[in-house]
């Protein structure tokens, strides 16, 4: 049965939206923006005051090729935005593969776990965030960036996610872990190639089915979308212009019952997932209708 709450956060009526702040020099679609901890904590406040639900702090690049940064410095770069935002009331997410930098960030004050490497870079994550009893974004994932598209090898992409997805949930709950925590997320543009992407977003509804847990996507910018909004001598569209189509796609994940997309344009995603919780059918699981969760108004 397609799921859409998880335990230890709010039922938000509709698809949530996390905001992306990542802090580091070399993420492939803001180039370093956020690389100042104050600036990165005045875009998070300004994302949650403008709808974003969750403000998802990472301190590593994963854009394709990247190497690794140390421990202390991904520690360095996350610890103070994770702090400042929590303070501050917003829902923080921390991104990494680390369980010390999930342990930590956790200390000071991030309610979920986002690891885009499904527990399997740090052999401690699963038991660590057991112990820590948070929400867990569990992500497909085959190997580092720096050599992942050579895993982009599938015989039938949405059914190899699902089993490799169906893998990792059950020796996270082997762990310790509660299901009921546990949100899956099919890993785009991670060992994948556009074709692919593409192949999991019109499989999502069946992934979600089958697997029997709230999905996340996360889309924004990436590479399957410069693809599609090539120019006409073939160049991807550069990174930051794919905002309209990563709403498209976060608009229509949210119509197909995504729990949460994962998005760059926090502002904009968070208008679409409200129009589209507005113009769909009542939930027949009874989740509250739009407008109920403290929204304010639908017809704005
Ligand atoms: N993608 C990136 C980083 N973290 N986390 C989840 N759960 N899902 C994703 O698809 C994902 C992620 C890479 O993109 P970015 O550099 O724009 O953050």
């Amino acid at each position: 049965m397609t799921s859409r709450s998880v335990l230890g956060l709010p039922e938000y009526g509709r698809c949530a939206v996390f905001g992306i702040l990542n802090i580091t020099p070399d993420s492939f679609s803001d180039g370093g923006a956020n690389f100042a901890a104050e600036d990165a904590i005045g875009r998070g406040l300004a994302a949650a005051a403008a709808g974003v639900d969750v403000l998802d702090v990472g301190g590593e690049s994963t854009r394709p090729g990247a190497a690794r940064v140390s421990v202390e410095e991904e520690l360095r770069r996350v610890l103070p935005v994770v702090e400042a935002l929590a303070a501050a009331g917003a829902v923080v997410s921390v991104d990494t593969m680390r369980a010390e930098v999930a342990r930590r960030c956790a200390a000071a004050g991030a309610r979920i776990v986002n690891d885009v490497s499904g527990g399997l870079a740090d052999p401690e994550m699963f038991r660590t965030v057991a112990d820590l009893a948070l929400p867990y974004i569990l992500m497909h994932w085959r190997g580092h960036s720096v050599d992942m598209n050579a895993r982009a090898v599938y015989r039938d992409v949405v059914e190899d996610v699902r089993l490799e997805l169906a893998e990792r949930l059950d020796a996270a709950v082997a762990a310790g872990m509660a299901p009921e925590r546990i949100v899956l997320d099919p890993g785009l543009g991670f060992a994948k190639n556009a074709g692919h992407d593409w192949a999991l977003l019109r499989g999502q509804e069946r992934l979600a089915r089958e697997l029997g847990r709230p999905l996340l996507i996360g889309h924004s910018r990436k590479r399957f979308l410069g693809a599609l909004l090539a120019d006409a001598g073939g160049t991807p569209r550069p990174a930051a212009e794919r905002d309209a189509a990563t709403v498209a796609v976060a608009a229509v994940a949210a119509a197909r019952g995504a729990w949460a997309v994962r998005v760059h344009a926090g502002a904009e995603a968070a208008d679409a997932v409200r129009a589209v919780a507005a113009m769909s059918p009542p939930d027949p699981a009874g989740r509250p209708r739009p407008g109920s969760d403290g929204d304010g108004e639908v017809a704005r």
